[in-house]
């Protein structure tokens, strides 16, 4: 299923796009697991918008561990296996679970932001995969800016702890050497930007450091529901941000024994694919 240029082009432009990556099976139990953690958000479910006409935007994390069809998914799914091959490393370690759910119709659009920077990790080896559940079209699908991923810049990220006034999620740029975050919507003929029409089982694979978003701006009768699994690949070492991070994992990972600058291991973050 994962041809020579779905790695290509991950290396090169930081996205790849997987049609049919995963089954319609494996699609179904996404969304009830989905349609379980709506009803039942984790204490790191967040409301990011709620619109005049009361359409929202809702985020959970990191619910693998209670909601058994993500668990599921995340040990027994071709998931690991696609993340491996698609970054071309030796071994991939699962970090953790996002959902991204729309209400129909919902406008607001998530800022561009890079994901590497908010993690309590460091690599260059890592992947992002956005897995829709539901049709979503072009103009409401999370966009790319190709090539980003190279950049090498460290910009200021947005702060997505003011979006829910949630002190765990602030991160703070103020006083470090990052420069201002590039205005990309402003300035869109300057930039390469891919999205895609997508269908349920889809994925967009995408390395860490690319930057992303713009996800939204749906047409009235559409929902965006949207799974996403973070994968780490070989060169990635722990690595506590100054800047604050988003989820911090600081805790748990001293609890759990690591280090600033150890390798990712330990239950944690399981080793699911070898090559
Ligand atoms: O789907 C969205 O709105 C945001 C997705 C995103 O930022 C991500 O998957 O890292």
């Amino acid at each position: 299923m994962i041809t020579d240029e779905h790695v290509a082009e991950f290396s090169e432009q930081g996205v790849t796009l997987i049609r049919k990556a995963i089954s319609d099976e494996w699609v179904h139990v996404l969304r009830s697991g989905i349609d379980a953690n709506i009803a039942s958000p984790s204490d790191r479910g967040r409301v990011w918008d709620t619109d005049a006409e009361g359409r929202v935007t809702f985020y959970d994390s990191q619910a693998w561990r209670s909601i058994p069809e993500y668990r599921d998914f995340v040990l027994n799914s071709p998931m690991a296996g696609i993340a491996g091959t698609v970054m071309n490393v030796s071994k991939v370690n699962f970090f953790f679970d996002a959902v991204f759910v729309r209400s129909p119709g919902a406008q607001f659009r998530t800022p561009f932001h890079q994901d590497e920077p908010y993690w309590s990790v460091e690599g260059f080896e890592t992947c992002s995969a956005w897995t829709p559940l539901v049709p979503v079209e072009k103009k409401s699908a999370l966009e790319f800016v190709a090539g980003s991923h190279r950049w090498g810049v460290k910009y200021q990220q947005t702060n997505f702890g003011a979006l829910v006034d949630d002190e765990r999620d602030y991160v703070s740029y103020e006083n470090t050497d990052a420069v201002p975050f590039p205005d990309i919507e402003g300035n869109r003929d300057d930039y390469e930007i891919l999205s895609w029409d997508m269908e349920p089982g889809d994925i967009a694979v995408f390395n860490a450091r690319m930057i992303h978003g713009g996800s939204g701006n749906l047409a009235a009768e559409r929902e965006l529901k949207v799974f996403n699994t973070q994968w780490l690949g070989d060169d990635v070492r722990v690595r506590f941000k100054p800047e604050g991070m988003d989820p911090d994992h600081t805790a748990v990972m001293t609890e759990a024994g690591l280090s600033d600058g150890d390798p990712i291991g330990t239950d944690l973050y399981p080793e699911l694919w070898r090559r």
